[in-house]
């Protein structure tokens, strides 16, 4: 059984972008089952409402939570074979899921996704025994008793909150784009080459990756360093490993480790 993700949002043509290439080379050879869902599909009224003014006041508008527990209910269930409808009957339910569920929430108040969130998913979601439902938020939010409800109940394995960065998106919608590439490509079978994983960015000790250059190797008058066409591949590893931490104290130093109390010492004695 492949991986199964449900996404439910009030926009879904913001995921017609996982039709494409990698994640969908992944859907079409059946690696991943990933189904997009109008969370609008699961409304009764006449306007279809899924929001309401915020208790307390406020500006803005909130996701009920009625309509995003229906909503949620309703991925378990898979529409019954063609040709098994009988008459009249609701066949809805019939072929139920029975993965644990890992309701997965992008927004700006969750834990920041990072690789190493990416590889657990990964790994859980090939285990086999769950199924992802990303429920993506528009507006000021959705109600917080959905995660509440969520997490109290039996079939739910986890609730994971979570933001792509300290920046506000209008809804949860490109953050589960993000999350999915990120999980989607590690997943076994995806990627040509796995090996090419170990030498990204945040891969191994988690820091930056080193640049990279191709033909020609003189552009613009730009040469390519000459280490890399001098085929002495102990002087290449050690240059771009010069190269990625060089480009990670400037860049992202919060990824580099703190110093040690020897250390510490050692510069203390120094001065
Ligand atoms: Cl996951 N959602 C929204 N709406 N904004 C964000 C975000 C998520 N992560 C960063 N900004």
């Amino acid at each position: 059984l492949a991986p199964r993700i449900d996404v439910v949002s009030i926009f879904p043509g913001y995921l017609d972008a996982l039709d494409l290439s990698l994640v969908g080379k992944a859907r079409e050879s059946g690696l991943v089952d990933i189904a997009v869902h109008d969370l609008r599909d699961v409304t009764t009224d006449r306007h279809r409402t899924v929001d309401d003014s915020p208790f307390g006041g406020g500006a803005g508008m909130v996701m009920r939570p009625d309509v995003w527990w229906s909503a949620i209910e309703a991925t378990g269930r898979r529409p019954a074979r063609a040709g098994a409808t009988v008459a009249g009957a609701s066949t809805e339910g019939v072929d139920a899921d029975p993965r644990e569920v890992v309701l997965l929430v992008p927004t700006p108040s969750g834990a920041r996704l990072t690789q190493p969130d990416a590889h657990a998913l990964a790994r859980e979601a090939s285990a086999g025994d769950v199924r992802y439902v990303l429920a993506c938020g528009r507006y000021e939010g959705i109600d917080a008793r959905v995660t509440e409800r969520a997490a109290g109940d039996p079939t739910i394995r986890r609730v994971q909150e979570f933001s792509i960065g300290d920046y506000v998106l209008n809804g949860g919608e490109v953050a589960a784009l993000v999350l999915l590439e990120a999980v989607v490509r590690l997943l076994p079978g995806v990627l040509g080459n796995p090996e090419s994983i170990a030498e990204e960015s945040f891969e191994g000790d988690g820091i930056l990756e080193y640049p990279v250059y191709t033909r020609p190797a003189l552009w613009e008058g730009l040469a390519v360093p000459e280490v890399l066409t001098s085929g002495n591949h102990g002087a290449v590893e050690r240059w771009r490993r010069e190269r990625a931490l060089e480009r990670t104290a400037r860049r992202r130093p919060d990824l580099l480790p703190p110093l040690t109390v020897t250390e510490l010492s050692r510069r203390d004695l120094a001065a």
